[in-house]
């Protein structure tokens, strides 16, 4: 029977089959997938194939996993070597960021887009507690907009606390499968019980965000939304590391210059100091942010020289 996968823990799965039915699954065996081995073989938003079990007891047992449309992956933190699959098969994903307590970074936002880019999958920034931001911040996010929307990303400023922008959010969600991602504590499970409250997620008690207690979301897990749609919450994240991408096509992963890389000098110009770079004019002219050319060289530098 086909079902699809709403939670995962890694050791089990809760997978909804088409009439609605949700069951308590396992797999069996190791799953090779696309030749990489993951940490996590099923992800949450896979579509699989399962043997009902128990009717009473809701379990069941995995024995296929079909090809995923997209997937969002990262290093896995715990083994270097390994890939761990976020969620799959998505339309979209909202990069939740907040420029205060905690602080996500212009290099974790630049990360998540250019995985984002890499899997073909629209994504929207979601700057989150406006109401806490001073004159410092709101010219921070000023800029940010400006960069981002430039390139084509929507960029949306928000307090779910004071419910602030959450509405405009809540519109893109219709109909789609949307994975919420970004840093511990920026209030992604907040923003899904504001416009869902039935979902009712646990989020951080304490009012505020004091540093402690992190990662209140532990499992990735979707939900279903009233008109059609679902939400994927899933667990902060503290680093972004990216995995499928090679460094000859890393500049094919920002927008704004993958416009450009047919006009160097060299088909294959990395962007650095070669010569007749369409690249670095554009950063000179200013029609590339530096600070997204900044980017590419950080993560270029951080990447290995093996190519997928
Ligand atoms: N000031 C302010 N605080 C907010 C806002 N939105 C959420 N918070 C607070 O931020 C804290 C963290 O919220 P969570 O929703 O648990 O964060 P999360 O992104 O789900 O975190 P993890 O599950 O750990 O990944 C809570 O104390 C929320 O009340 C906001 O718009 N403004
Ligand atoms: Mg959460
Ligand atoms: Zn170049």
């Amino acid at each position: 029977m086909k079902a699809r996968i709403y939670k995962s823990t890694g050791s089990w799965y809760v997978a909804k089959t088409a009439d609605g039915k949700m069951y308590n699954a396992r797999i069996k065996g190791i799953f090779k997938i696309e030749e990489i081995t993951s940490t996590n073989p099923i992800a949450v938003g896979d579509e699989v194939e399962m043997v009902i079990e128990d009717v009473q007891e809701e379990s069941a047992m995995i024995d296929h996993i079909y090809d995923r449309s997209n997937y969002v992956a990262r290093v896995s933190p715990h083994n270097k070597r390994q890939h761990h699959i976020i969620a799959s098969n998505l339309d979209q994903s909202i990069l939740f960021a907040t420029l205060k307590e905690p602080r996500t970074s212009q290099g974790f936002m630049d990360r998540f887009l250019v995985s984002c880019e890499s899997y073909h999958i629209p994504a929207i920034i979601v700057f989150n507690k406006s109401d806490i931001y001073q004159k410092k911040e709101l010219e921070k996010f000023a800029l940010l907009k400006k960069m981002y929307e430039s390139i084509g990303y929507k960029v949306v400023l928000a307090s779910v606390q004071n419910n602030e922008g959450v509405d405009g959010v809540k519109a893109l969600l219709h109909n789609k499968t949307t994975l919420l991602s970004g840093h511990s504590g920026v209030g992604k499970s907040t923003f899904i019980n504001a416009v869902f409250p039935k979902f009712n997620l646990r989020t951080q008690e304490v009012s505020g965000w004091s540093g402690k207690g992190l990662h209140t979301t532990t499992f990735a897990e979707m939900f279903d939304l009233d008109n059609g749609g679902q939400i994927i919450d899933t667990p902060g994240l503290r680093e972004f590391g990216l995995v499928d991408i090679s460094k000859q096509e890393l500049s094919q992963y920002f927008p704004e210059m993958r416009a450009l890389i047919n006009d160097c000098q060299f088909n294959n110009c990395m962007h650095i100091n070669e010569p007749g770079c369409a690249v670095k004019k554009a950063v000179n002219t200013g029609t590339v942010a530096v600070e997204r050319y900044a980017s590419y060289l950080t993560i270029l530098d951080t990447m290995e020289d093996i190519s997928y």
